[in-house]
């Protein structure tokens, strides 16, 4: 057989970055990025490089499976795919029929075919689908709403043409998207500034010009003195702000009294080196990046950071200019179509309310197109606002990546039937009565990427091999499931490839035109609008709402007085801060063949002076503990994190006896910390939560940062 070159998009986390896959004799040989691409060159990140072992490793789902013993025992048969989608098909319906569709529950990490998805539960009659999105960026996309009338994914920052990024705890160099990682790093190397901001000392602290190791949880009080600077030394852009803001005096007035000098208790920066960041900005506006930052579930007033980090950014007046945030365009700004969605046709309205309140009277702010999956356990519990009877999990892992695992584990104990579509053992799976086994990335094509951007553009991902195993790409799984379900009439093709064939008519592109490039550009030059006359602001009243008329008419204040943030009171207290490490992503990729050899499991950071005081060294065996579970693991003792704050690599813990390589691996954070949430943003606080931490008498084998990272 010849080599064969396929160009398509990496799923080893959900950035999908776009790989050319080596393809010999039917195994993939190699992947590298996709140097058609700007600014991404060959670079593929640690994780990337690993996809060859997820293809073949054998310890991934391979057949659909149906249960056998008790929930969670490990026990299923093997059963073909008529026989499981048959046996969820007359579940779903029995179900349907007793409870009503409402109570039948769809959660996922949003992907390409989440229109999928969501039109299967549309036409079930059912409102609960959600997304992963509130536990990531819930209150970032509420903020950016709340701002500009657009959602966070909607807009983007301009990394590369910055003069000066100051970045709050947005660590790109461990977790990573490729493009930004090279737009900073070529940023740098061009000269301009990095101020780093985190409790902990991460990689990207590293690199950075000036690193404020910042106590947890102060940001929003760094950024109010920022602001009363940059406003009382007429720092910002006037003209700017005079044109295209609404609430700016309402923020002078409110920020007066918030000093540097205030500022510096507590936070514990130097008021002084506050407001030379700020004079900086100012000299350097408007190519002056207040990065936004990517996971924002860290606090219950989350949104309010958020804003006050959009807040200065328009204050440097970097809207639409080189290094500052932008709009994102669509195919519509080059006067072309846009691909077409299953859920543009017209589909059943659903009768009852959603079972998260989101959009309702409890989250009111919290985007509906994605939901609040954090409150599943509670709906289920209470039965409130009714019975949940059944949940479909797909690429998704509502135990691992929820907060309150212990919870979450006793709600879904609850549940008539449980289904997960997963390519690998996760705790979630592990708890499943049926498992149906997705194509990995590499096996499969997938729905149409449209990636809006300074250029808008689209991708796909092709399928580079045949599947190894007996699995299907979840939009077959979902249809066949619907055909069963008697609503196959939504579903209008036989196989993805028609789907895709489907979605692009009327775009001016066919599925041949991405083989050459593996994407289509529908412009040649980037899109800007003009700062003067040009921006679309979407807000009711067509300016950047520092005064939000969004929060005000839900009964939330726009400038909520800033509240101090607690310390530990006792001795063995740390605030639980979680992240990422640049082999894992999440909690799936902890049973790879390769990455778990490179960090088998996490430990647990603590500082040196308050490890002293409970007797701990490096390496030293801890139980950590909260009121919501508990775990054993190796310190990790530095000066390298703040005294406040133990940090844990989060996705580790994993109790799935068949994903033998990370069964038993280090603590899940997800077991410690307490499930809250941003009442107007609408993402958990994973950072609200106290741990105590003890030193373990037994000996066990030891294993420090450096051994966990060899
Ligand atoms: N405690 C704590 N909780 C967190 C976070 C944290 O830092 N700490 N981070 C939050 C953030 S930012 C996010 S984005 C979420 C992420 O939450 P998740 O999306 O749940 O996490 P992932 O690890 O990305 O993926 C979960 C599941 O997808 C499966 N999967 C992977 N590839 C495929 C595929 O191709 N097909 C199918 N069908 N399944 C696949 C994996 O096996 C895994 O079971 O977690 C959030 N939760
Ligand atoms: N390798 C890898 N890369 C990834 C992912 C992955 O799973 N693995 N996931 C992708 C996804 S979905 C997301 S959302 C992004 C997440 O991207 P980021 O949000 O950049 O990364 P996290 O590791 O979640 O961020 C946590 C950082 O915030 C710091 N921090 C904790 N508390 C505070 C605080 O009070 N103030 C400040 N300033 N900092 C604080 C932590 O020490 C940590 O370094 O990463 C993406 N890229
Ligand atoms: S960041 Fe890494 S794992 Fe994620 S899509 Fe890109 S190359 Fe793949
Ligand atoms: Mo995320």
């Amino acid at each position: 057989m010849e080599d064969t070159s396929v160009y398509s998009l990496c799923f080893m986390c959900s950035i999908r970055c776009p790989i050319r896959v080596l393809v010999k004799n039917g195994q993939v040989q190699w992947i590298e990025g996709n140097d058609n691409v700007d600014g991404l060159g060959k670079a593929l990140c640690p994780r990337g490089a690993a996809g060859i072992a997820l293809l073949n490793d054998t310890q991934r789902v391979q057949t659909p499976l149906i249960r056998e013993g008790e929930r969670g025992s490990g026990k299923w048969r093997k059963a073909s795919w008529d026989e499981a989608l048959h046996y969820v098909a007359e579940k779903i319906n029995a179900i349907r029929n007793s409870d009503g569709p409402q109570s039948i529950v769809f959660g996922e990490r949003t992907n390409l075919g989440t229109h999928v998805s969501k039109t299967f539960m549309k036409a079930l009659g059912s409102p609960n689908h959600f997304t992963h999105d509130a536990l990531c960026k819930g209150s970032a996309n509420t903020a950016f709403r709340s701002m500009f009338g657009y959602t966070d994914a909607q807009m983007g920052a301009d990394i590369k043409g910055a003069k000066h990024i100051i970045l709050y705890g947005r660590n790109i160099l461990e977790a990573i998207e490729v493009k930004p990682v090279r737009a900073l790093l070529s940023a740098i190397e061009g000269g301009a500034k990095l101020t780093y901001i985190d409790p902990r000392v991460s990689v990207t602290a590293t690199k950075a010009h000036d690193y404020w190791m910042i106590r947890p949880g102060t940001d929003l009080a760094l950024n109010y003195a920022l602001i009363h600077v940059i406003i009382g030394e007429n720092l910002y852009d006037r003209d700017f702000v005079n044109r295209w803001v609404t609430g700016f005096e309402e923020l002078q007035k409110f920020t007066a009294g918030y000093t540097p000098e205030w500022a510096e208790g507590e936070t514990g920066i130097a008021a002084g080196r506050i407001k030379a960041l700020a004079r900086e900005a100012g000299k350097n506006r408007p190519n002056v990046l207040f990065h936004h930052g990517y996971r924002a579930a860290h606090h219950k007033n989350e949104i309010y950071l958020r804003r006050s980090i959009l807040i200065l950014n328009s204050l440097m007046g970097n809207l639409e200019a080189p290094g500052g945030l932008f709009f994102k365009k669509g195919p519509g700004e080059a006067g072309k179509n846009g691909i077409r969605k299953l859920t543009d046709q017209a589909l059943p309205k659903p009768e009852a309310a959603r079972f998260d309140g989101c959009g309702l009277a409890a989250y009111p702010l919290a985007d509906p197109a994605h939901g609040i999956p954090q409150r599943l356990p509670y709906a289920i519990l209470n039965a409130d606002p009714y019975p949940v009877r059944a949940l479909i999990a797909n690429r998704f892992d509502p135990i691992a990546s929820m907060p309150e695992a212990n919870t979450t584990r006793k709600a879904l104990e609850k549940l008539d039937l449980i289904v997960s579509i997963d390519i690998n053992f996760s705790e979630i799976a592990g708890m499943s009565d049926v498992i149906l086994p997705e194509s990995v990335y590499l096996e499969r094509t997938d729905c149409v990427q449209a990636a809006n951007g300074m250029k808008p553009q689209l991708y796909l991902r092709q399928k580079a091999v045949p599947p190894r195993y007996d699995t299907l790409e979840a939009p077959m799984i979902l249809k066949k499931l619907a055909d069963r379900l008697g609503i196959g009439e939504y579903f209008p093709y036989d196989s993805v490839e028609e789907l895709v064939d489907w979605q692009l008519e009327g775009t001016g592109f066919m599925r041949s035109d991405f083989a050459e490039k593996g994407f289509v550009s529908y412009s040649k030059n980037p899109i800007r609008w003009d700062r003067e006359n040009g921006l679309k602001i979407k807000t009711p009243s067509g300016k950047i709402e520092f005064r939000s008329s969004l929060l005000e008419d839900a009964g939330f204040p726009s400038f909520p007085e800033y509240e101090p943030v607690p310390e530990p009171t006792d001795k063995d207290a740390f605030r639980l801060i979680t992240g990422r490490v640049a082999t894992h992503t999440h909690v799936s990729t902890q049973n790879n063949l390769y990455l778990s050899e490179i960090f088998p499991e996490n430990v647990l950071w603590i500082h040196k002076e308050r490890a002293a005081a409970l007797d701990i060294a490096d390496g030293d065996r801890v139980r950590v503990h909260s009121a919501w579970g508990e775990g054993e693991l190796n310190a990790y003792v530095s000066d390298l994190i703040h005294r406040d704050a133990a940090f844990l690599v989060h996705g580790f813990g994993h109790r799935v006896v068949r994903a033998g390589r990370s069964y038993n691996r280090g603590v899940s954070d997800a077991d410690l910390i307490e499930n809250v949430t941003d009442p107007a943003g609408g993402s958990p606080g994973l950072h609200e939560t106290f741990v105590k931490v003890e030193k373990r008498r037994r000996k066990t084998k030891g294993m420090s940062l450096l051994d966990a990272h060899r």
